[in-house]
């Protein structure tokens, strides 16, 4: 299910370039840029453009083509800033520490035995 919103999210905003970002990656649909708290040595916020999708389970149901193309943005970031190893977090829900709901995943990437879930 997604849901139409008022006010366009934090990562519409800096898609459009209305918010400064360290933006690392794009395609058509998909915007990737350094995270503003990095939890690893390459730490990098990978999410669509648009909004719609407020978690993983909604992109995931609504447009897996979406979802996949995110993955392969992830995949050639690690290559390109790391040694092509990642870890990709989805939170999802305020519990599991989602404080932006609009889907993103947290690209960690380089040195990740000292680093925390993001
Ligand atoms: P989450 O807690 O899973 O919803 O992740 C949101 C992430 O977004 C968090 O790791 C910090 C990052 N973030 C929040 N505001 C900004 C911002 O203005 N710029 C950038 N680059 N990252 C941000």
């Amino acid at each position: 299910m997604t849901s139409s919103r008022a006010e366009p999210t934090l990562f519409e905003r800096i898609a459009a370039r209305e918010i400064p970002a360290r933006i690392v990656a794009e395609t058509d649909r998909v915007i990737a840029f350094h995270d503003i708290a990095p939890k690893a040595p390459v730490h990098v916020v990978v999410t669509p453009k648009t909004g719609e999708y407020r978690n993983v389970v909604e992109l995931a149901a609504g447009d897996p083509a979406l979802l996949a193309e995110l993955v392969e943005v992830s995949r050639s970031i690690a290559s390109e800033l790391a040694d092509g190893q990642f870890r990709l977090v989805f939170n999802t829900g305020e519990g599991a520490g989602q404080t932006i709901f609009h889907v993103h995943a947290h690209l960690l990437a380089g040195g990740l035995e000292e680093a925390t879930l993001a």
